[in-house]
């Protein structure tokens, strides 16, 4: 098949390359021109585990262009940011992708929606759209996408699906293209109840990490070890707590439960949800405060720019925020990520990021933070501060660390 898909990121690149891999001639479309020439000259944007591989093995199905094309499928996948002012969807670039569809689109084609949208957001401005020319008969279908940075690939290939049709032929069509790549099952249902289940997802998620969260302030004041109780409540069969943290970043956790409820006033528990993982970061920067508030002209080290461990995506991380808070208060900061390029304010080295400074905080669940040898930097004071619980105290004390972890109480 002839497939167009709109959006080269972190969802329509690896897209493309399954599909294109599987025997169809993909062109991506994106209006960045600096992605098409990269991907053109055979570079990959962004990094993500095996798609280097893939991309070598796809490319002959593959082209990248900043136009869109007639096509049999179109497949939609540009970001839905959300308006940060009035905290709704900012649906600018699927409307645009809509239009840029509409005017080359023709009979009996197809359009596949998997950006992430509020409920109706399809029937209402996509399909309106898409109609304007008033072709005879139109595919569509919402597949909402459902992988996780750092193993887009895999989940790709193996998670179920769910696909909202506008009818059972549109379900069906979109069913047989995925089947070329998906091998988990896939599911079929309507548009609206697709674009929903993909909020709940990730709004379930969002709520589970707020509950992790509020144990962890509840500990902090019963004086108990918060990662300790979760372990063991985690014992019981029909219980999996989530881990507290320094909050959600990402582009999906921290959005996704907004687009649900931007039209309702009914809703409670997920926006006070959002307002404890929001509310995170100046948590963290009350433990900062109280670590180092004797001392003048204070310097911290956050280790950790990426929202989550072991990816380079630094989209919506808590590190910006608690970088804000500890300097309004007149701390200098520096960061430390070595997963992170581009990234102007990031110290080359471990000891640039540590020398001078007074407080060291674990932003970031890396896995090579576990690495670092304690004796081997040279902080000017020596305080540790845990948001992860995943170093080895032990070994920090030993060294003469003053430690804090986030959820623990002193008592
Ligand atoms: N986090 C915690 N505690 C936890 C788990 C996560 O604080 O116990 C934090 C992470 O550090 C991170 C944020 O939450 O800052 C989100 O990370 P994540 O790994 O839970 O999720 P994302 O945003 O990387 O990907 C999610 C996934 N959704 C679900 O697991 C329901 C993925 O499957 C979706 O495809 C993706 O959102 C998306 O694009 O919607």
């Amino acid at each position: 098949m002839k497939i167009c898909v709109l959006g080269l990121g972190y969802i329509g690149l690896p897209t493309s390359l399954l599909l294109a891999n599987a025997g169809n001639t993909v062109l991506g479309v994106d209006i960045n021109n600096n992605i098409v020439e990269k991907l053109n000259r055979n570079e990959i944007p962004f990094e993500e585990p095996d798609l280097d591989e893939l991309f070598e093995k796809a490319k002959k199905n593959f082209q990248a262009s900043n136009t869109v094309q007639s096509s049999e499928v179109y497949i939609i996948a540009v970001p839905t940011p959300l308006e940060s002012d009035m905290k709704m969807a900012d649906l600018d670039a699927v409307r645009s992708a809509s239009e840029a569809i509409a005017k080359v689109i023709t009979d009996g084609q197809i359009v596949i929606l998997e950006s992430t949208v509020p409920p109706g957001t399809s029937e209402h401005l996509i399909l309106p759209i898409l109609r304007k020319k008033e072709i005879k008969t139109i595919y569509f279908a919402h597949c909402p996408e459902r992988a996780i940075p750092g193993k887009t690939l895999y989940e790709m290939i193996h998670n179920d699906r769910i696909i909202g049709g506008l009818n059972e032929e549109s379900a069906k069509k979109v069913k047989d293209l995925y089947s070329s790549f998906v091998q988990g099952n896939i599911y079929i249902t309507n548009i609206k109840t697709a674009e929903f289940v993909k909020l709940m997802e990730n709004t379930f998620r969002d709520i589970n990490i707020a509950l992790a969260n509020e144990f962890s302030f509840l500990a902090e004041e019963a004086n108990i070890n918060v990662w300790e109780a979760i372990n063991l409540a985690n014992k019981h069969p029909r219980v999996n707590i989530l881990k507290p943290g320094p909050g959600v970043g990402g582009h999906c956790i921290a959005i996704d439960p907004m687009f649900l409820v931007e039209k309702s006033n009914k809703a409670r528990i997920v926006t006070l949800a959002r307002e404890i993982n929001s509310s995170m970061p100046i948590h963290v920067g009350k433990m900062i405060h109280e670590m180092i508030k004797d001392v003048k002209n204070p310097m911290i080290t956050l280790l950790g720019l990426a929202y989550k461990g072991n990816v380079n995506d630094i989209r919506e991380s808590p590190t910006f925020k608690i970088k804000r808070i500890a300097e309004n208060e007149g701390i200098s900061v520096k960061i430390y990520d070595p997963l992170v390029h581009d990234f102007p304010e990031n110290s080359s080295t471990l000891d640039e990021a540590t020398k001078n400074s007074d407080c060291l905080v674990l932003v970031t669940d890396h896995e090579l933070f576990k690495a670092i040898d304690p004796n081997s930097i040279s902080m000017r004071r020596k305080n540790l501060i845990d948001t992860r619980n995943i170093l080895n105290h032990g070994l920090w004390k030993d060294a003469g660390y003053q430690i804090k972890i986030l959820g623990v109480g002193s008592g």
